[in-house]
Order: structure tokens, then C-alpha cells, then sequence
């Protein structure tokens, strides 16, 4: 399945701002630079409706596209990215409010893709995030990003390792993918996911 139609539908500053139309939500989020820009670019197939930057963590809006149209419809969410500054510690596992309070508030929140860098090793702040979506029961799964930036084993060896770590935290492995915006690989499998999670 290719993605025929996305636009952009509305930004949010807080969560009572999106409107609540019935329509599921596949949610993107990710450090700062992870490529989740990109991604949504590549799954739509419209270079420029998400801003890809350099200077990333200056907004800090939920942006939501419409995929399709009538019933068949869905949003596709850019969230923040998180990791830039530590939000104060009152905020559940210190991060930001906007962020906590969609992943843990959205009704339509269907499944959220946790963008993490196939280059890196795990890092404390994407395993705590989801250790919050586990506690706060939020699904979810990982997309391994910038797999062009690795050779076929070494890209390999980082997603055994990166899954093996996480299976020392969870009975069971989230569903994975691993995608190269730059390549435009890895896309078909996220947007066949999405499908068979629409009906
Ligand atoms: N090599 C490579 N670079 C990427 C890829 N995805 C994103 N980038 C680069 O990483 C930087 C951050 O990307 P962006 O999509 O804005 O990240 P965001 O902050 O998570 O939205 C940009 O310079 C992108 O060109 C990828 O798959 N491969
Ligand atoms: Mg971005």
C-alpha cells in the first residue's frame, strides 16, 4: 500500500486543542535529529510536508496530517521531539508535559513509533520513554532510523544488541522496523502495519 493522500491538518499547543473527530492517530516520536521529519516525509511521499531541520526542538507543537479521506481516514502525528531539555521533575519521568499528556491522554493514540538511531546503543532516555509507554500501557514499537548510516552487519548487530537489552526490562519485544530515509527503504513495512491496524 502506498500512501495517496496526506496534508497537513492542524498543529496543537495543548492536548484539549486537537479536535476530536473519531479518526485514529499513528503517532511519531523520537529524540530531537532522530529523523522522524524525514520519516514522515518518505511514508507520504511529500518531501516537504514535515519540516526536516537542523536546528531541531524549537517547536513544540503536535502536528497532525490526514491520511486518506471519509471513514477510511487516519492522522498521522508528528509529536515533539524529547530529550533536548529535561522537563522539571514533577512531569512524569521528566518529560515534557505536551508529550506525557498526549501519549498518556489521546483517545485516538492508536500506536506510537518510537524513532531511535541504528547507529547508538540504547540510551537511558528512550528506554525510560518506554518504560513510561509500558507502565502507562500505550502501544508502541521502534523504528531503527538512519540505517543507510551503517554496513548490512554492523546495522544487524546494532538491532540484535538493541533488542537484546531490551528484552532484560520486557517479557516481549515491541514490533521493530528499520527504515533509511535516505535510501527510502523500510517505509512499505510501517505503512502495511498501519493498514492492518486501520480495521
Ligand atoms: N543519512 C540519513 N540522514 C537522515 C535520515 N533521516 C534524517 N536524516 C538527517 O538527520 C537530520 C534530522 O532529520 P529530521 O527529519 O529533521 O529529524 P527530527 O528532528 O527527528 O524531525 C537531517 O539533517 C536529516 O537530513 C536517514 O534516514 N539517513
Ligand atoms: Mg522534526
Amino acid at each position: 500500500m502506498k500512501i495517496v493522500s496526506a496534508k497537513f491538518a492542524f498543529s496543537s499547543g495543548k492536548l484539549s486543542q486537537i479536535p476530536g473527530d473519531g479518526l485514529r492517530e499513528f503517532a511519531f516520536i523520537g529524540r530531537s535529529n532522530v529523523g522522524k521529519s524525514s520519516l514522515i516525509n518518505m511514508l507520504t511521499g511529500q518531501k516537504g510536508l514535515a519540516k526536516v531541520s537542523g536546528t531541531p526542538g524549537k517547536t513544540r507543537l503536535i502536528n497532525h496530517f490526514v491520511v486518506g479521506a471519509g471513514v477510511s481516514a487516519w492522522y498521522m502525528v508528528d509529536l515533539p521531539g524529547y530529550g533536548y531539555a529535561r522537563a522539571s521533575k514533577s512531569v512524569r519521568a521528566g518529560f515534557d508535559r505536551l508529550i506525557t499528556d498526549y501519549v498518556t491522554k489521546a483517545e485516538k493514540l492508536w500506536f506510537l513509533f518510537v524513532l531511535v538511531d541504528a547507529r547508538h546503543a540504547p540510551q537511558k532516555i528512550d528506554m525510560e520513554f518506554m518504560e513510561m509507554l509500558g507502565t502507562e500501557g500505550v502501544p508502541f514499537g521502534i523504528v531503527f532510523t538512519k540505517a543507510d548510516k551503517l554496513g548490512t552487519n554492523a546495522l544487524a548487530a546494532n538491532v540484535a544488541n538493541y533488542k537484546q537489552e531490551l528484552l532484560k526490562q520486557w517479557e516481549e519485544l515491541p514490533p521493530v522496523f528499520v527504515s533509511s530515509s535516505e535510501n527510502r527503504t523500510g517505509g512499505e513495512e510501517i505503512i502495511e502495519f498501519i493498514e492492518n491496524n486501520l480495521t
